[in-house]
């Protein structure tokens, strides 16, 4: 019988905004994207959060509040049930919107951080604040310090830990699943090249080409949802990765 999924020992998903398209949340670039309407250097950088926090968090609620109505879809879903059924799979994800979690996955290594997350610039202390999901007063306690949205930002470095966690799982991977992004932001955008340098068989799933297409070994043309229920179904991969 052919090679699927249960065929690999180290399955690594590597997500991008497509993968939470059909759950409504908007993507970040291309029609009606994030940074179509909004200006990230007005809404989503240090130095805006240093100029003018309240206009920041004006932006974080607005976000907030659209995430907060959107459900996990069924390549979510799959993807969750995939961690559960295989003996290693590494979620990997570009994405702050949590749906991957709410969908039931153990582990998520989310590398741009949390819409769900605060931090508290001061102390560098984490904390979770899904509830309430409109921040009204985005300040601590009994200080006037701002609450800082825990999110990677443009020019942000990444938490180095959760890169280098991402990183050893693709080198030790067999199988790279990419899954709606548009591969243009770094140093995720990097990381299907390290994915061919250590030798796993790599598939794009992306309704559009990106400028990582060239690097994988099968590309889907589809939506997140068909694809990761066509490849779950299929029995054996031989022929679509001849
Ligand atoms: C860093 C925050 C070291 C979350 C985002 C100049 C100054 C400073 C930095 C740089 C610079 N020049 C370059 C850089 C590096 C910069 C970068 O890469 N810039 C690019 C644009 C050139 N990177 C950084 O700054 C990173 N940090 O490098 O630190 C450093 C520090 C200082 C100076 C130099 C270096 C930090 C990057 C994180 C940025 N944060 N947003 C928020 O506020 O919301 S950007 C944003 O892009 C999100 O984080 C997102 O995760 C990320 C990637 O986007 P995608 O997920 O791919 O989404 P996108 O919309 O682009 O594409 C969606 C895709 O889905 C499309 O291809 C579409 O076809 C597909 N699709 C649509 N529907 C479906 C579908 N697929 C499947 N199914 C569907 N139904």
């Amino acid at each position: 019988m052919g090679k699927n999924f249960s065929d690999f020992k180290h399955i690594v998903v590597f997500c991008g905004a497509g993968l939470s398209a059909e759950s409504g949340v908007p993507t970040y670039r291309g029609k009606g994207g994030v940074w179509e309407q909004y200006d990230y250097e007005e809404y989503a950088c240090q130095a805006a959060f240093d100029r003018n926090p309240q206009k920041v968090w004006d932006f974080q609620n607005k976000r907030r509040s659209a995430v907060a109505d959107c459900d996990p879809n069924l390549a979510h879903l799959i993807i969750a049930r995939m961690q559960k059924e295989h003996p290693k799979v590494t979620i990997v994800t570009q994405n702050i919107d949590g749906l991957q979690t709410l969908a039931g996955a153990q582990k998520v290594i989310e590398l741009h951080g949390s819409l769900w997350r605060v931090r508290r610039p001061s102390t560098g202390e984490v904390f979770d604040l899904r509830e309430p999901i409109i921040v009204d007063s985005p300040r601590f306690a009994n200080s006037d310090e701002w609450m800082r949205p825990d999110i990677v930002w443009f020019g942000d470095n990444l938490d180095n830990r959760r890169l280098y966690e991402a990183v050893d799982a693709i080198k030790d991977c067999d199988l790279f699943l990419s899954i709606g992004t548009s591969g243009v932001v770094y140093p995720a955008a990097a990381l299907p090249q390290i994915a061919m340098q250590h030798g796993a068989t790599r598939i794009e799933i992306n309704p559009e080409e990106t400028p990582m297409s060239a690097l994988y070994d099968l590309c889907i043309r589809s939506p997140a949802s068909q694809a990761m229920q066509e490849l779950w179904e299929l029995e054996d991969w031989t022929d679509i990765l001849a």
